[in-house]
């Protein structure tokens, strides 16, 4: 996606310019109006067009970071409220801690950081004169808590701790900065929780996966595969991470949409978290900790978003619907404008996020395409036909299909169609990325399923240096493939079943590909 950087660089001056290179059809400058890249040819730019044009991001004039609009911003918020409503039902109580970390403590954790290291981003002056000791800025924050954990699990009462935050961290990536996908500072909730025993952690990891799920799926209407990771792709500190994996069909990349670790006693041991339990005996806790980000936005735009701009699952919009009128000469304007005004206040007293577009400096066709890029799910429209049968038009934006109304049954009608919407594109999401998926049994399958940018499954020998080996036969300009997840549904795996990187017997079935 060389071309987003390209965007990047050109806009940092506030205009907002399309740049040349890869295949555009015409654009209409003066109105901003439409997508000059389609995402089938040039995905890259057609996302990053999508983003902007759809209101979401705007360009910043530091590489990597991006203004998130209130479009974008909505959404977030909708995930929000459902995922903190449900993890205060689990008693698990939100907090602040601070952005900056002490260089001291972040050595503590050095042996997991080590690979991290170089995005670590430092404040090393204020005005003019240099610190006396450099300030770091949270990637993640295990070493800004753990040491205050120490301090306030003293007992069994003490357990479990169980801490959530909202807030955003830095990370300084050098490589292909993408709005939402990979940015250097971005927003997450980060959960980090403290229990006496392996099992109520083990617990936790996966009602928190199903949370994540949940926002996917039934949120996003994107679908995602639940699974472990390998040893080589777990996080180094953890003793096991569990993930959602949602697929991209356009580039063939599997994408990781959220994870829920299991760290064990790891940080414990670190940290110093111990307690004493009812009989008096020393413990280590055992943590867990667990974050999904505003990447999840950026997923939802790549697998739904088309060729006229963003595609919104109505669960998650900020606008469900739009209201336009469509007033002819001779009409009666004042009766079609106040139609739109009643069909909105009906709307919006049954819950339905509802909105008219009454500006008069815009034509009925000019407004159809700017609430199609911004991915408005249901659009409405009201003309002098509609007025007199007492009736609306109402348009899918995931798939143009047009429904006269009668404004009798309008709530409940205009609530059926944005049920069928989040259904239909979680639905062809699913059926475009099975249609990617590709089993294979042999380092030939392998390679060929990979050239075709296929979601692999493949029986593995789950051998660490075997996935090191995949990973080095696979290296060139695309990026190497690894494991993705191992699927908690399994197949069947048959007995006798070899690796189809080693030959060795087959352990599992894993989920394999380039990935982002
Ligand atoms: C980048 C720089 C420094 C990821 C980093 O996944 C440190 C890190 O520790 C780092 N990038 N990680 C792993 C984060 C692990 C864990 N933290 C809490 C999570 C969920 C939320």
């Amino acid at each position: 996606m060389a071309g987003v950087e390209q965007r990047q660089n050109k806009s940092g001056g506030g205009k907002y310019f399309f740049c040349s290179g890869g295949k555009k059809k015409e654009v209409k400058k003066e109105t901003g109006l439409g997508l000059s890249f389609t995402k089938d040819e040039n995905f890259g730019e057609w996302y990053s067009e999508a983003v902007v044009n759809g209101e979401m991001i705007e360009y910043y004039d530091i590489s990597g970071c991006y203004i998130l609009r209130p479009w974008a911003i909505s959404i977030w918020e909708i995930m929000q409220t459902f995922f903190d409503a449900e993890i205060k039902k689990m008693k698990i109580k939100n907090c602040y801690f601070p952005l900056f970390v002490s260089p001291g403590v972040l050595q503590k954790e050095k042996d997991h950081i080590e690979g991290f290291a170089p995005e670590v981003a430092w404040v090393t002056k204020s005005g003019e004169s240099e610190l006396e000791v450099p300030i770091a800025i949270r990637p993640t924050s295990e070493t800004v808590m753990y040491p205050y954990y120490s301090k306030w699990i003293r007992g069994h009462r003490d357990l479990p701790l169980k801490l959530n935050q909202w807030c955003n961290v830095v990370r300084w990536e050098f490589s292909n900065p993408t709005p939402f996908i990979r940015s250097r500072e971005f927003l997450w909730q980060e959960g980090h929780t403290a229990f006496a025993t392996k099992e109520e952690a083990d617990t936790e990891v996966l009602q928190i996966l199903e949370l994540y799920r949940c926002i996917y799926e039934e949120f996003l209407a994107i679908p995602v595969t639940k699974g472990r990771k390998s040893e080589l792709e777990k996080f180094a500190g953890g003793l096991y991470t569990t993930s959602v994996e949602a697929f991209i069909p356009n580039t063939g990349r599997g994408i990781q949409g959220a994870t829920s670790h299991c760290l064990g006693q790891n940080f414990a041991k670190m940290f110093e978290i111990n307690f004493e339990n009812e009989k008096g005996e020393k413990g280590m806790v055992w943590q867990n900790s667990w974050a999904y980000s505003t990447r999840t936005i950026g997923v939802m735009v790549m697998v739904h978003g088309d060729d006229k701009g963003l595609v919104l699952p109505p669960k998650v919009a900020a606008l469900q619907l739009i209201v336009i009128p469509v007033p002819y000469k001779d009409a009666d304007t004042q009766g079609i404008f106040d139609a739109c005004v009643a069909t909105v206040a009906t709307l919006s007293d049954a819950g339905i996020r509802a909105e008219a577009d009454l500006r008069d400096n815009y034509s009925p066709a000019w407004k159809y395409s700017n609430w199609e890029m911004k991915g408005v799910p249901l659009r409405i429209e009201i003309g002098p036909r509609d007025l007199a049968n007492n009736q609306v038009r109402a348009v899918r934006r995931d798939n143009g299909a047009k429904t006269d109304i009668s404004r009798v049954f309008l709530v409940e009608q205009v609530k059926g169609m944005l049920d069928k919407i989040q259904q239909n594109l979680f639905d062809v999401a699913k059926q475009k990325r099975d249609a990617c998926v590709e089993v294979v049994k042999t380092w030939e399958e392998f390679v060929t399923a990979l050239g075709q940018k296929k979601l692999i499954l493949a029986p593995w020998c789950d051998e660490e240096d075997v996935e090191k080996d995949v990973k080095a036969r696979t290296k060139g300009d695309m990026g190497a493939a690894k494991s993705l997840c191992t699927p908690f549904e399994q197949p069947e795996l048959p007995e006798g079943t070899k690796c189809f990187a080693s030959g060795k017997p087959a352990k599992k079935w894993t989920y394999w590909g380039r990935s982002y």
